[in-house]
């Protein structure tokens, strides 16, 4: 662990050359780059890199609340707070060649004040030669049920919005976060971006594609236990409103969510919650949708 800016942080690498950086604070990955040494990940050039703020970019972890569909602060605090690295995991199969680091966040006296549930939220975060694994798991520590809604932003690097594809959310149904949540179903191609885009697409299939022309490069997201993908651009006008965004780096990212967010999440004493994502790249050329 090194903290070059203050902000204690874990370097993996692995033998084929690329790396990842996550740090405590939020338990974010804030890097991931290929064996070409490209970051594959969108992280604002005014990302605020302070607590209590979120860091605009990377992939935050957003529990127990996604979005503002309840009580607590926007996608919950568990991105403001500082984690730990977990010494004693409980065993998760670690495949061979894998370079990963295991965290966790606890409740603590003063998140049960305005969460009053206690848990015990992991992630482990796994870096293999073109792949990038994160496996959140949430351990209800409490003496009563409790249920939460989960996502992980992936905030994709891309070469130009307007000429990215996403494959794998046709006729879906969808709640479109810019109509008050009203339910959509999605046409039968793939998506492709010229405006503000904010939905929240139910019950996607294990595997999206997003496809950057202009780079030559796929992203494959697999997940399992996170049933539905938010697919956010901010566009123009709502990037001018974000004060850890500067107005045209719009243009260059798109979160693409592994997410539980119709159906929260219930866990009773003592259960645990697994989810899991796989981010992976592949040349666009290679990509025939496979
Ligand atoms: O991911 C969808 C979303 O809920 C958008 O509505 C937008 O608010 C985005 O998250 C970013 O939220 P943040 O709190 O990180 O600024």
């Amino acid at each position: 662990v090194h903290a070059s800016d203050g902000l204690p942080r874990v370097l993996l690498t692995e033998p084929s050359g690329s790396s990842a950086e996550v740090l405590l604070y939020g338990g974010q990955v804030v890097s991931w780059k290929n064996d070409r040494r490209e970051e594959l990940l969108f992280m604002s050039s005014k990302a605020i890199l302070k607590p209590p703020k979120a860091i605009r970019g990377g992939i935050p972890v957003c529990f127990p609340q996604f979005g503002n569909l309840g009580s607590l602060e926007q996608h919950g605090f568990a991105r403001n707070r500082v984690w730990s690295l977990d010494n004693n995991p409980s065993p998760l199969p670690s495949a061979d060649n894998q370079s990963s680091v295991d965290l966790i966040l606890k409740s603590t006296e003063e998140d049960l004040k305005t969460w009053p549930r206690s848990f015990e939220l992991r992630l482990r975060v796994s870096l293999s030669a073109g792949k990038l694994t994160l496996i959140p798991r949430v351990r209800n520590t409490d003496s009563k049920a409790f249920s939460f809604t989960f996502a992980l932003t992936n905030y994709l690097s891309v070469s130009d919005i307007s000429e990215v594809r996403v494959e794998g959310l046709e006729t879906l149904d969808y709640f479109d976060n810019l109509m008050q949540r009203e339910r959509f179903t999605e046409q039968a191609d793939a998506i492709t971006f010229d405006g503000e885009t904010d939905r929240v697409y139910l019950s996607t299939p294990t595997k999206i594609a997003i496809i950057d022309h202009e780079k030559k490069r796929t992203f494959v997201l697999r997940k399992d236990g996170m049933p539905d993908a938010v697919v956010w651009n901010p566009w123009d006008k709502k990037a001018k409103a974000l004060s850890d965004m500067s107005d045209e780096e719009y243009k260059t990212m798109l979160c693409v969510d592994s997410a539980a967010v119709e159906t929260p999440i219930v866990l009773k004493p003592f259960e645990e919650w697994k989810g899991r994502q796989e981010l992976s790249t592949v040349s666009s050329s290679y990509y025939s949708g496979q």
